[in-house]
């Protein structure tokens, strides 16, 4: 069972009232936050938690119904820190967990159960170990599938450059985000292949792993463009920080 913060943690235990008022972020209004984490809390409580479907987080994805502006959607795999000091920056670009749909249970993990009509405060499945349509782990693809359907332009990923599988088909990004963009509203994925901190250099945009990539993009009618960041000091897009890399690098 997992360890890692669950809600009522994130709450502060016994926190129910706690996790209802720090829910959402302050810009959206308290009546639709109740709405929202209403819809979000029975999605998943009351059943089985290795069996959640993402039709039991339909309603709390419409209710969410926040839109990116074009150009502006940023994908991340293996580099989430990397990604989340770009967009910190870079205020204008969003990330999944940059709106409300990734936002309010990033970094969280939460089940309910079939006996009962409360949150399981005390233990949940493990996504690796236990069970493959649990609560957590269904909740991420319907949102990612939903966040990649409604992005339009430019579309931005930040992959990792220091691992043998820069992009990988089994990630989120590999088996849900790429493969609902739409063509007629998406016509470029920019790939950003960066290098961590003290990381080997073992992924360029000429790599077999990126090669892939392209691949599955050109088929579904989008161009693909990629940019290799090897380089201490080199910016991630047109106008980033040079201290987002600095930042990363950390000397
Ligand atoms: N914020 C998140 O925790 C999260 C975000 C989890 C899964 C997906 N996303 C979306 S998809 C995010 O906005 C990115 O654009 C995409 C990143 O997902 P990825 O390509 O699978 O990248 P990753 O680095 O392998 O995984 C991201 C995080 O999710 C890591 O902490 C993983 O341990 C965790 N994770 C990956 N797959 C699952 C998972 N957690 C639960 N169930 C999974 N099947």
């Amino acid at each position: 069972m997992a360890t890692s913060q669950s809600l009522s943690q994130a709450a502060g235990a016994p926190g129910r009232k706690r996790f209802f008022s720090t829910f959402c972020p302050p810009q959206v209004l308290d009546k639709d936050c109740q709405k929202i984490q209403e819809a979000f809390i029975k999605s998943f409580t009351s059943k089985d938690p290795c069996n959640v479907t993402e039709q039991d987080y339909q309603l709390f994805i419409e209710l969410t119904n926040e839109i990116v502006p074009c150009d502006k959607t940023v994908f991340w795999s293996k580099t989430k820190e990397l990604a989340h000091q770009y967009t910190e920056i870079q205020q204008e670009m969003f990330t999944l967990e940059n709106t409300l749909l990734g936002y309010i249970v990033d970094g969280l993990r939460w089940c309910g159960d079939a006996g009962s009509s409360e949150i399981n405060y005390k233990s949940c499945p493990d996504w690796r170990e236990e069970c493959f349509n649990n609560s957590v782990s269904v909740f991420w693809n319907a949102v990612s599938k939903r966040f990649a359907e409604d992005a339009c332009g430019v579309v931005h990923v930040v992959l990792n450059g220091s691992l043998i599988k820069a992009f990988d088909e089994k990630s989120t990004f590999g088996r849900v985000e790429i493969r609902n963009l739409h063509p007629q509203k998406v016509h470029t994925l920019q790939a950003w292949v960066m290098h961590s901190i003290g990381g080997i250099a073992s992924i360029s945009c000429s790599s077999s792993s990126i090669f892939n990539l392209k691949t599955i993009i050109n088929e579904r009618n989008i161009t693909f463009t990629c940019q290799d960041n090897y380089r201490r000091g080199t910016c991630m897009g047109a106008k980033c920080s040079m201290r987002t890399f600095a930042a990363n690098e950390g000397a």
